[in-house]
């Protein structure tokens, strides 16, 4: 699937920064993915080194000058709107028409990327009618207090209206208790990272699988049908009249992701004969694809979901004809709607499994953020007049004061 990939704001720079510490995983360093970064804070894109400078874009240089806007996701949803023509420009350049979709990553909880991706999102669909944008939603833990839960739920309200998939990935399930954040978001992002990849890249495999998976495959199972079946209509001109949006509106699928891997096959050692895995070949891969489930982006009612896709990358001797089957099967159980199995042979030594689950109605963390955003909205409803009220009640003390400057 060729997409530009766009991280905005700390962690989606950091994110995105690491999807391109190496290009290809398994395609020989040919890349179908595209990157860009935008923040309001010069120092995160700086820290990004593994995109070139000129794939980077700071915005609300004479707001903020570079200092970022210190979690006030409204105000960078201000700057967002005021600077959307230098946005799009920007992506203009990579000659943007030629992409299956574009992917906006970035936290919810924060400022820049919680405000900006919800109005940069919107824009690129008015723009780009025919490529789903897909966005990548770094949900905050709940430590993270109260201006988090808020910017998240604000965010995540915004883009729901405004976005064609949201992968949600959830802190709260990877951050260990005591553990150090920078280490833990490392590791999150690394996952988060790895698992887009090879999803992007398994679609343009260059060795044909048994069961092909293209971009329109990953993109109807992030997606949804509707907006994919109007791109794929594209050509017969009958997308003109399709928009989404416009004609009532359907909201964001929410999705997750899941990845789990093991070795492909015990080495030989000292020519001794190499020992099959312990389960069996057919039964790995149910094992596998269990666990990458279990070991998904975000906790959630997978029978809920409408549509789910699994995907082995791995040597091709390794997949196994029973074990898909198997897979197949326990997909149809769970999810009503469309499932979809697929490979994506390499010569990798491990066999890799990729899930996704789209169309997802029941997913906890997000029901709690909101109404937890809720609730202190409601209880602390002018949280920053009450401090600015403060302040001139305190400056009153000293209004006999013999002034400084007079
Ligand atoms: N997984 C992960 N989460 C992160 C990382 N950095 C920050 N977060 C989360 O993101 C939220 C803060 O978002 P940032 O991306 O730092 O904020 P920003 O978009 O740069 O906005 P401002 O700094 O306010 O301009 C926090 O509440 C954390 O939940 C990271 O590297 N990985
Ligand atoms: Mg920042």
């Amino acid at each position: 699937m060729r997409a530009l990939v766009i991280g905005v704001g700390q962690c989606g720079n950091k994110i995105v920064d690491v999807m391109f510490q190496r290009r290809g995983i398994y395609t020989r360093g040919r890349d179908y993915l595209e990157p860009l970064l935008i923040n309001t804070a010069e120092a995160d894109l700086r820290g990004a080194k593994h995109v070139p400078d000129k794939y980077k874009l700071l915005i609300g240089r004479f707001v903020v000058r570079g200092h970022g806007v210190g979690g006030d996701n409204t105000l960078a949803a201000k700057i967002a709107l005021n600077e959307a023509d230098i946005m799009l420009n920007k992506i203009r350049e990579y000659g943007a028409s030629q992409f299956d979709a574009f992917m906006l990553v970035g936290a919810l909880g924060g400022g820049t990327g919680s405000g900006v991706m919800p109005i940069l999102s919107k824009m690129l669909r008015e723009t780009y009618e025919a490529i789903p944008v897909i966005t990548v939603g770094v949900l905050p833990a709940r430590f993270e207090g109260d201006l988090t839960a808020i910017n998240a739920g604000k965010s995540l309200m915004a883009l729901i209206e405004n976005a064609d998939s949201m992968v949600l990935v959830d802190n709260e399930k990877f951050v260990k208790y005591g553990e150090d954040l920078t280490e833990a978001y490392k590791r999150i992002n690394e996952m988060v990272a790895r698992e887009i990849r090879l999803l992007c890249e398994a679609s343009e495999a260059n060795q044909v699988g048994e069961n092909v998976v293209d971009a329109g495959d990953v993109l109807n199972t992030l997606c949804g049908m509707n907006k994919v079946s109007a791109m794929f209509e594209q050509d017969a001109g009958a997308w003109l009249t399709v928009k989404p949006r416009e004609s009532g509106g359907y909201p964001a699928e929410l999705a997750l992701i899941g990845h789990a891997s093991e070795p492909a096959a015990p080495p030989s050692l000292f020519g001794f004969k190499k020992k099959e895995p312990k389960t069996g070949r057919a039964y790995r891969l149910l094992f596998l694809a269990k666990n990458a489930a279990t070991n998904s982006s975000i906790d959630a009612d997978l029978s809920s979901a409408s549509q789910a896709l699994t995907l082995f990358i791995g040597p091709r001797s390794e997949i196994d004809p029973q074990g898909v089957g198997a897979v197949r099967t326990w997909l149809t159980n769970i999810v009503s709607g469309e499932t979809r199995v697929g490979d994506y042979p390499t010569k990798g030594r491990h066999v890799e499994v990729i899930v996704v689950f789209g169309g997802l109605g029941n997913v906890p963390r997000v029901k709690e953020i909101l109404s937890k955003a809720k609730k202190v909205t409601e209880e602390k409803p002018h949280i920053y007049e009450k401090k600015e009220v403060t302040i001139k009640e305190l400056i009153m003390e000293g209004k006999d004061i013999e002034p400084l400057i007079s």
